[in-house]
């Protein structure tokens, strides 16, 4: 469990690194295309899309909540079953029910993607909770979230810090 964690971390790290870059002078323009045009996974990756991903300013060791827009332009179910973020010690994917008239949230084990379908993480409705902050989240910072999917990709997520 470890090596694998440590395997996706691998992934994560470099997929941040080229968005950070803007996919510029440092990519290796024969790996590119290798993976590109050899490797099935990676054309999967491509049809899952996050957008308008967004996080609330919190303390070092406090709780934040992150939102994004899921996209799966492809023909293929996939689902989220992880996240990995380096900013908290903890992450998840958690749902906001009202019951008796007061908000209660609970952790949502899975997070399924279908095919072609959009999936809203908003206020007030499903989030990703980011506990235990190993740093303090200010307005204008960007946290990455790495969303491990059960088709074996991650799917890297760079949420920018701002108040609702
Ligand atoms: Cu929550």
């Amino acid at each position: 469990m470890v090596i694998r964690l440590r395997k996706i971390f691998a992934v994560f790290a470099s997929g941040v690194a080229a968005l950070a870059c803007g996919g510029g002078a440092d990519v290796d323009p024969s790996r590119g295309a290798r993976a590109t045009d050899d490797d099935p996974t990676v054309a999967a990756a491509v049809t899952l899309e996050a957008r308008e991903a967004w996080a609330r300013p919190a303390d070092s060791g406090a709780t934040s909540a992150a939102y994004l827009v899921l996209a799966n332009r492809g023909t293929t179910a996939d689902t989220v079953v992880g996240l990995v973020t380096e900013a908290a010690e903890s992450a998840a994917v958690h749902q906001t029910m009202q019951r008796e008239g007061t908000m209660h949230m609970s952790a949502l084990p899975v997070l399924p993607l279908p095919a072609g379908a959009e999936v809203s993480l908003a206020p007030l409705g499903t989030h990703v909770m980011l506990l235990r902050l190993r740093r303090a989240l200010r307005a204008g910072d960007t946290v990455a979230i790495g969303l491990l999917l059960a088709s074996g990709d991650t799917l890297p997520v760079s949420a920018v810090i701002r108040a609702p």
